[in-house]
């Protein structure tokens, strides 16, 4: 290790630094160049360049972070920084993350490569990165404090060490935790096998689990919140803000889920059994897969499932927590199921002047038509709509699309599902009904919506942004 930092810096020292505050020992040396995204859509996987071959991930409202290789270092650079997030159309946070972004790029590499990452904090207060999961040495752990010197606002540090073993391990602070997680400091970082045919896919797909509160009308999470959360994210994403998994009919599929909040999340999708093949903790031997539906990600754990695309649809894949898959959401509503309010909202509106809509008396699906009225930067509780209509979901809700005849790296939105006659559920409307009816002409994605606007004057959130093509 410290046989190579010479070296490097030896070798570096005429280059031009492209960061203009610097510190330490890095200051000599050129600091590779630090890629900014503005984009809060998936972007396309970053195929290698050099060295082994590999089957690059594609991160949910993501991107790869591009590296180069400074002899047989690769090189990264991380800048931590205040970043505007799109969480949904209609919805900006103000969160700190990496390069334009949060949660940060995901980091890719391979076993056995030797990793060079730059740090540099464009934070007001110090930060240090812990790499979660990672064999590395204990200097190179980022626990601020305890194995390093925090990394003080403008400053920048070098971590570097040689990945021992594949898998999917996380990236986060561990320096004012509390508050940089909170704030939405994380990213994933995943190591390939050396061996290309060791546990190949066809498609990779990688997301964080991040919670936020975020009162209605606001932008900067509450850190102080602990349970209460108003935003159940998929990489700092909400529905129906969150990319759809496009999957060609045959392929062999990972999902890889890290979480990083402070509650558990139950991860299911819809139309499939698969197998659990991976933990932060390494690849589960083939002896010991086990089959599931819904996999629960413990907090600070990832876990990463697999299955043969087999069967075509719109298959949901969502946190089974019914109240992660609302947004903007308030938990201290009565209950009026069964309720009769009319007396009570003739009252209020006498007393207000009239406008007063007593709501829940019912159920609370009425709202995910409706869209209630909502302060600025405020997402509708249910919302979202399908070919068939309102689909009155939020948080941490997407679609998984697989279909016959997509390319091979091909991840843009192919629309809603077209069902075959007769496989769609139907209304009994007598005896002598042999099938259902006929399917609804398939509409191109993003319009299915039942009217724009209301009475209230809501703005209506559409399944439109947030998938490549669008
Ligand atoms: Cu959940």
């Amino acid at each position: 290790m410290t046989m190579s930092r010479r070296t490097f810096l030896a070798t570096s020292g005429l280059a031009v630094v492209s960061v203009s505050q610097l510190s330490g020992r890095a200051a000599l040396a050129s600091i590779p160049e630090a890629p900014v995204q503005s984009s809060a859509l998936m972007q396309p996987p970053l195929f290698p360049t050099s060295g082994p071959e590999y089957r690059p991930v594609v991160t949910l409202n993501g991107w790869t972070l591009p590296w180069r290789m400074n002899g047989d270092w690769k090189e990264f650079h991380l800048v931590a920084e205040p970043v505007v997030r799109e969480m949904a159309p209609g919805m900006r946070a103000h969160l700190w993350g990496y390069n334009g972004q949060s949660p940060g790029p995901t980091i890719e590499c391979v076993e056995g490569d030797k990793v060079r990452i730059f740090v540099t904090n464009r934070l007001p207060e110090h930060t240090t990165i812990h790499w979660h999961g990672m064999l590395l040495p204990c200097g190179m752990d980022g626990v601020g404090g305890l194995t390093q010197p925090h990394i003080g606002p403008g400053k920048t540090f070098v971590y570097e060490w040689q990945v021992k073993k594949s898998g999917t391990f996380m990236y986060h602070p561990h320096a004012d935790e509390m508050v940089q997680m909170a704030m939405g400091m994380m990213g994933l970082f995943v190591v390939h096998p050396r061996d290309p045919t060791l546990h190949r896919v066809d498609r990779d797909f990688v997301f964080l689990l991040a919670t936020y509160e975020i009162t209605p009308g606001s932008y900067v999470p509450r850190i102080m919140q602990m349970t209460d959360f108003t935003h159940w994210t998929f990489n700092s994403r909400v529905f129906p803000g969150i990319d759809h998994l496009a999957v060609r009919k045959g392929d062999r599929v990972r999902v890889r889920v890290g979480n990083l909040t402070m509650t558990n999340h139950p991860i299911h999708m819809h139309g499939y059994d698969f197998k659990v093949t991976c933990t932060d903790g390494g690849w589960v031997p083939e002896s010991a897969r086990w089959p599931e539906t819904t996999i629960d990600v413990p907090v600070g754990a990832m876990r990463a499932y697999e299955f043969d695309a087999l069967y075509e649809g719109d298959w949901a894949l969502h946190c089974h927590k019914s109240h992660h898959t609302m947004n903007a959401m308030g938990h201290d509503l009565r209950t009026y199921i069964g309720v009769d309010q009319r007396e009570i909202a003739r009252r209020i509106s006498r007393l207000i002047g009239g406008g007063y809509m007593a709501m829940g008396s019912a159920g609370m699906a009425e709202m995910g038509e409706m869209e209630m009225a909502a302060p600025d930067n405020t997402l509708p509780m249910m919302t979202g709509f399908g070919q068939f209509g309102a689909m009155e979901m939020g948080g941490m809700f997407t679609v998984v699309k697989v279909r016959e005849g997509l390319a091979a790296n091909d991840y843009g939105d192919p629309g809603w599902y077209r069902h075959p006659e007769g496989t769609v559920a139907f209304e009994y409307t007598g005896p002598g009904r042999a099938s259902g009816p006929p399917p609804p002409a398939p509409a191109p994605h993003g319009t299915a919506v039942p009217k724009s606007g209301n009475a209230t004057g809501l703005r209506a959130v559409r399944p439109k942004g947030g998938h490549r093509g669008h």
